[in-house]
């Protein structure tokens, strides 16, 4: 299924059923003020939801992007660009395995993708600057996250690229340049990189 809502201003967030595929075809969508004001004030809803199984591709989220996008299991982002990062880019809020390919995001205070839930993230061809980390594991959290990262373009990070408190989370990073990044990975126990 592919459904184009409106692009513009949301008031409500737009779902993504299970299975279904979201194709925004470069439309730009910004928050109304239900949904949030893009500030690191938490609660804010998410201009995206995808539940499981489902594909949000090729949109634009442009500021005040409130909490983005929010994904429920297994979920495939493609070439989304987030031209600012509000409360925070991309939660994972329940279990999957979330893969982001393509894209962008910038201009964020804290985290860019938060992670909420036991689970596999990987992102591939993604370019992500002008944050505090690149992704944080839910704090105080000891559930298991696997990260890879490849092939991707990092940078201007005021703390870190992968912070966890978990000691049974991974990352691998493959392929990826990286620049002004502070401590690359905190709190990770199992770390793989190559060709960085
Ligand atoms: O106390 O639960 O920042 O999903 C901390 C909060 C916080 C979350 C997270 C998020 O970890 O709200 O945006
Ligand atoms: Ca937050
Ligand atoms: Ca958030
Ligand atoms: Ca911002």
């Amino acid at each position: 299924t592919t459904t184009v809502e409106a692009a513009g201003v949301q008031n409500t967030t737009i779902i993504v059923k299970a299975g279904e595929v979201y194709d925004g075809k470069g439309a730009r969508f910004i928050a109304g003020s239900a949904l949030g004001d893009g500030s690191q004030k938490e609660g804010q809803k998410p201009i995206f939801r995808v539940e499981n199984g489902g594909t949000l591709k090729n949109v634009v989220l442009g500021y005040p992007a409130a909490d983005g996008v929010h994904t429920y299991g297994n979920a495939t982002l493609e070439n989304i660009v987030w031209e600012d990062i509000g409360e925070d880019a991309m939660t994972i809020k329940e279990s999957g395995t979330v893969t982001l390919k393509g894209g962008s995001a910038t201009n964020g205070d804290d985290k860019m993708f938060q992670i909420n839930a036991a689970s596999t993230f990987k992102v591939s061809n993604f370019k992500g600057s002008k944050a505090g980390k690149f992704i944080r594991q839910l704090g105080g959290s000891t559930f298991k996250v696997n990260v890879t990262i490849d092939n991707c373009d990092i940078s201007d990070m005021k703390e870190a690229i992968f912070r966890t408190d978990s000691s049974t989370s991974t990352v691998k990073m493959t392929n990826t340049r990286y620049h002004n990044v502070g401590t690359k990975f905190i709190g990770v126990k199992n770390i793989t990189e190559s060709g960085n």
